[in-house]
C-alpha cells in the first residue's frame, strides 16, 4: 500500500473532523414557544478525535484503518465552569462498552471539542463491565460529583445477558482528577439507574434522586422517581426511598421514569427535567418531561404539566435505540439561560435552549394531565372556549 493512500485517507478523515467541530449551529424552524431546537447535534461520533480511532503510523496502519471505532456519543452530564460549557458524554465504542469523555465549548450550542484523553476511572469494582450516563452536580460542599450507572453481569441468573445496575459515584474539582467513591447502596432496591445527587444538603444530609427497580430493564414494583438521604457520601447508604414523581397508567411515564438533569433552583421551586417511558407496539418510547417540587421540600411535587416537554422529532426518531430522547444534563446560567442537553435514539446529543422564566411559565401554567379522554376533551373545549371568547371580544 502506497504512503499516498495513507496520506489521502488521513487528510480526508481529518478534514471531516475539523469541519464537524467547527460547524456553526443555527436554530431550527421548530417552534413551540417553550424552547428552541437546533439544526445540528452538538456531539456525534464524528466529533471523536481521529487519533482515538486510527493508528496514525503508516508503517503499522498502511490502509489508514479504524482500529478502535466509536459507535455513538450521547447521554451527557453538563456543567458550566468559568463561563465555559463542559459535557461529560457517554461514548460507546464499537465493542459496546461505554466510557466518559469531556467535551468543551465556549458557546454551549456548537464548537464542542473533546479533550485529548477520555476519563479513566479508578478500577475499584472488578465486576463492573459498563459505565454510562453521568449526572454532574456542583454540590454546596465544594465538590463536583458525577453519579453514573455502574453495570455488572448478574452472575446469579441463567440468562447470559442478565445484568445488575448500581449507582457509581466520583468527585472532582476540575473534571481532570476524579476520585472514585463507593457505589451507592439502597437497602430496599436491588437495582439502581438514573441516580442524581441534589445540589444542596437536605436536613444536613446528602440527598439523592433514585430510581428503585426490581430488574435491569423493568422497574417492576418501582413506583417512580425516588428520593433518599444519606449521611456520608464516601460510604453512601440510603435506607429509605420515598417516591416523588410517580409512574402513572396511560401517561408518558407508564412503563418507567427517571431523574435526568440536576434540578434547577428557581424562585418558585425546583424544576426537574426527567424522562418518561411508555410501551408501544414498536417498543419503548422515551420522552423528556418536567415538573416542579417545593423549595423547602424537594420531594413534594407542586407543578406537573401534562405530557412531554421534548419528544423525538424527525431524524431524532431513528438510531441504535429508536424513538428515544433522554437527558442527564442541563446548564442553568446566572443570566437565566438554560441549555438542556438531550440525546436522541442513543446515538447523538442535541441541545434545546430556553430560559428559567420560560421553563417556570411552562411548568406552572401548562395544564395537568386530565388522565381520561373525556376529561382531556373537556379540558381542551374549555381552553378553546376561552380563546374564542377572547378573539371575538
Ligand atoms: O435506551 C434508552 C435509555 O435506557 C436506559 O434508561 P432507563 O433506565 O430509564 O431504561 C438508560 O440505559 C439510558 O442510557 C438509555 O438512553
Amino acid at each position: 500500500m502506497s504512503s499516498r493512500t495513507f496520506e489521502e485517507n488521513r487528510a480526508k478523515v481529518i478534514k471531516k473532523y475539523e469541519e464537524t467541530i467547527s460547524r456553526r449551529n443555527i436554530k431550527s424552524d421548530f417552534y413551540n414557544g417553550i424552547y428552541d431546537r437546533y439544526e445540528y447535534p452538538v456531539l456525534t461520533r464524528d466529533h471523536i478525535p481521529p487519533f482515538w480511532k486510527y493508528d496514525m503510523n503508516p508503517e503499522t496502519n498502511p490502509y489508514f484503518m479504524e482500529r478502535l471505532g466509536v459507535n455513538a456519543v450521547f447521554n451527557s452530564g453538563a456543567i458550566e465552569l468559568d463561563g465555559k460549557f463542559y459535557l461529560v458524554a457517554r461514548v460507546e465504542g464499537n465493542d459496546r462498552k461505554s466510557f466518559f469523555a469531556v467535551a468543551e465549548s465556549g458557546s454551549g450550542i456548537d464548537g464542542f471539542k473533546f479533550w485529548d484523553y477520555p476519563v479513566l476511572l479508578d478500577d475499584v469494582c472488578p465486576d463492573e463491565t459498563n459505565v454510562y450516563d453521568m449526572r454532574l452536580t456542583k454540590h454546596e460542599d465544594g465538590y463536583i460529583y458525577g453519579v453514573f450507572c455502574s453495570e455488572s453481569k448478574d452472575t446469579g441468573a441463567n440468562d447470559l445477558s442478565a445484568a445488575v445496575a448500581a449507582a457509581g459515584i466520583v468527585r472532582t474539582k476540575d473534571l481532570k482528577k476524579w476520585e472514585r467513591l463507593e457505589n451507592l447502596k439502597t437497602l430496599n432496591s436491588p437495582q439502581q439507574r438514573n441516580v442524581v445527587l441534589h445540589p444542596e444538603f437536605v436536613n444536613g444530609k446528602y440527598a439523592f434522586y433514585t430510581r428503585p427497580m426490581d430488574d435491569f430493564i423493568d422497574t417492576g414494583s418501582g413506583g417512580g422517581i425516588g428520593f433518599g438521604l444519606c449521611d456520608d457520601i464516601t460510604h453512601a447508604v440510603i435506607d429509605e426511598e420515598i417516591i416523588t414523581s410517580k409512574r402513572k397508567y396511560h401517561t408518558i411515564t407508564e412503563a418507567k421514569n427517571g431523574a435526568g438533569a440536576v434540578p434547577i433552583k428557581t424562585p418558585k421551586g425546583w424544576i426537574h427535567i426527567a424522562h418518561g417511558v411508555r410501551n408501544t407496539a414498536a417498543g419503548l418510547r422515551y420522552v423528556v418531561y418536567a415538573f416542579a417540587t417545593a423549595l423547602d421540600d424537594p420531594t413534594k411535587v407542586i407543578a406537573e404539566p401534562g405530557g412531554f416537554l421534548i419528544a423525538p422529532l424527525g431524524e431524532e426518531r431513528v438510531g441504535d435505540v429508536s424513538n428515544v430522547v433522554f437527558t442527564n444534563g442541563a446548564i442553568a446560567r446566572e443570566n437565566g439561560e438554560v441549555y438542556i442537553y438531550y440525546a436522541s435514539s442513543d446515538t447523538r446529543l442535541h441541545v434545546a435552549t430556553t430560559t428559567i422564566e420560560k421553563l417556570t411559565d411552562y411548568v406552572f401554567n401548562t395544564p395537568k394531565d386530565a388522565m381520561r379522554s373525556v376529561k382531556c376533551v373537556e379540558q381542551r373545549c374549555e381552553f378553546i372556549r376561552k380563546n374564542l371568547e377572547y378573539e371575538n371580544r
